[in-house]
């Protein structure tokens, strides 16, 4: 089996400080967490942006401080949201991959979201992939849903992705595929040779799923953004979130992958 990337998705959109003291809201904020999650066994980092008042946003300004920040402190590979928040255009969520990041996050389908809808037209998900081709960011498909993969693959067909396929499977959102191990099998299945994939899972769904990843030889994604407490009644940093998952992985004979393995399994030193 490879070694085991785990990213850490620090901030996310909708998580707020008054869920947790805990989340990271100015490039200085979120770089300082970046490193931190590094040091505990992160290889990528999975970022969304926050305003002064801690909105989200997708702020071009706001995503370059932030590289900037985590440049200076460690070499965790950066993954930008291109999903930002429901309500937001696509020119509006596309502004990051403008900066030519590493990776970039590709929702390959429209998904409810408990009462709102996350929007994701055919044509803008073209219009998404063909950015991210021409500022050479690697995508990772963000798959809410079943039928997301083989939207996925339909991009691939068309020659709108090409490279090294790395999928991340989040389950548990309300309105999106339920968390349980039958679903991460079925998404497994449909996965063509050679791709690698990553589970995320939302809530209480996030360690019994990351479980299974490091079991079934994918990756894990953990971190604030789909889950803020770290058991019951305890609330969560992103640091012992991963921490958790290295020391999980440890015990069941996975060494974690440092940033630069993780860029040769995901072929980003090609
Ligand atoms: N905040 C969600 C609407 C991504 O980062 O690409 C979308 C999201 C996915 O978080
Ligand atoms: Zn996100």
């Amino acid at each position: 089996m490879e070694k085991l990337m785990i990213t850490a998705a620090l901030v996310g959109a909708e998580v707020t400080r008054e869920d947790t003291p805990h989340l990271p809201i100015t490039p200085e904020e979120i770089a300082e967490q970046a490193a931190e999650v590094c040091e505990a066994g992160a290889s990528i980092a999975h970022i969304h942006v926050r305003d002064q008042e801690g909105r989200p946003s997708q702020s071009r300004e706001l995503y370059e401080e932030t590289l900037n920040e985590i440049g200076k402190r460690c070499d965790i590979i950066v993954q930008v949201s291109t999903g930002g928040a429901v309500g937001m255009t696509p020119e509006e969520r596309l502004q990051p991959v403008t900066l030519s990041p590493e990776m970039a996050t590709l929702t390959t389908g429209t998904v409810n979201f408990g009462d709102v809808v996350f929007l994701n037209t055919p044509s803008d998900i073209r219009k998404f992939a063909a950015a991210l081709q021409r500022y050479q960011v690697r995508p990772e498909f963000e798959i809410f849903d079943t039928g997301m993969v083989q939207t996925a693959l339909a991009l691939v067909k068309e020659g709108l992705v090409t490279g090294h396929l790395h999928f991340d499977f989040v389950l548990g959102v309300p309105g999106g595929i339920p968390a349980d191990a039958r679903n991460l099998l079925l998404l497994i299945d449909q996965l063509p040779e050679g791709a690698t994939w990553t589970v995320a899972a939302v809530g209480r769904h996030q360690l019994p799923m990351a479980a299974l990843g490091i079991t079934l030889g994918g990756h894990v994604r953990v971190g604030l953004e789909d889950n803020l407490y770290y058991r019951k009644g305890e609330l969560a940093t992103n640091g012992s979130l991963v921490a958790r998952i290295k020391r999980l992985a440890a015990e069941m004979e996975r060494p974690t992958a440092s940033p630069t393995e993780a860029r040769r399994i995901l072929g980003l030193d090609e």
